[in-house]
């Protein structure tokens, strides 16, 4: 059995928990937040998601999912053709990190301020933020170019990385304005209507409309 330590909420360890749930994978999942103990004992980077199968400890979001694919090909999260494969693993870091740059200002400011260290959101840092939001949205605007899939017109781990990411987006802004970037506010409707995201997302709500209970 495989041991998934990370917490709802964490953009990483929801990008990894959609690779499990679309390929069918059950696994255990331990709550353990960034830096705690149990992650500092398990990831050299003390970030969260880190994995463990077999005695074999795994930490990254990506080098995660690239294992699972060895060991459960079906269904594939990688294209086969080799264009199909370099712009999927491109996306995916695209995602990881500059997309990643994007959203988490909004998260930051917007969720994890006020609901979980009751302190008040500085808009000042999201005008700050809209330059490159606009920027990153604008190149996935063209990539996406109106399909429903990133790369190929078939789900990928690319859309995982994205999805994941503009989820955290919306959870701190809500939906991509589809009257500026129709084509990425389509994809992303599309995303979080599969099955293996409903019930994950749910769960995430859960746990905000939790968080928002605790503070009133
Ligand atoms: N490249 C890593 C990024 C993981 C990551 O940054 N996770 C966040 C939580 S969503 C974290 O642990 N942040 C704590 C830190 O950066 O120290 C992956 O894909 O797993």
């Amino acid at each position: 059995m495989l041991t998934l330590y990370g917490i709802n909420l964490s953009t990483f360890t929801r990008k990894l928990r959609l690779a499990l749930a679309e390929k069918g994978i059950d696994y255990r999942f331990e709550q353990a937040p960034m830096g705690s103990a149990r992650v500092r004992a398990l990831h050299p980077l003390a970030k969260i998601p880190v994995a463990e199968h077999d005695g074999l400890v795994i930490p990254d979001s990506s080098v995660i999912i690239a294992y699972l694919e060895r060991l459960w090909p079906q269904p594939a999260l990688y294209p086969q053709p080799a264009a199909g494969f370099a712009q999927a693993l491109w996306l995916e870091e695209y995602a990881d990190t500059r997309l990643r740059e994007v959203t988490l200002p909004y998260f930051a400011e917007r969720i994890v301020k006020p609901l979980f260290q009751g302190r008040q959101a500085d808009e000042s840092v999201l005008e700050r933020a809209g330059p490159l939001r606009d920027e990153a949205f604008a190149y996935l605007e063209s990539v996406i170019a109106g399909r429903c899939y990133a790369v190929d017109d078939r789900f990928s781990v690319a859309d995982i990385a994205i999805g994941a990411q503009l989820v955290t987006y919306q959870q701190g802004a809500g939906l991509p304005d589809a009257a500026r970037w129709p084509g990425l506010a389509r994809y992303l409707e599309g995303l979080l209507v599969r099955p293996a995201w409903v019930t994950l997302l749910a769960e995430e709500a859960d746990a905000l409309a939790a968080a928002r209970a605790r503070r009133r």
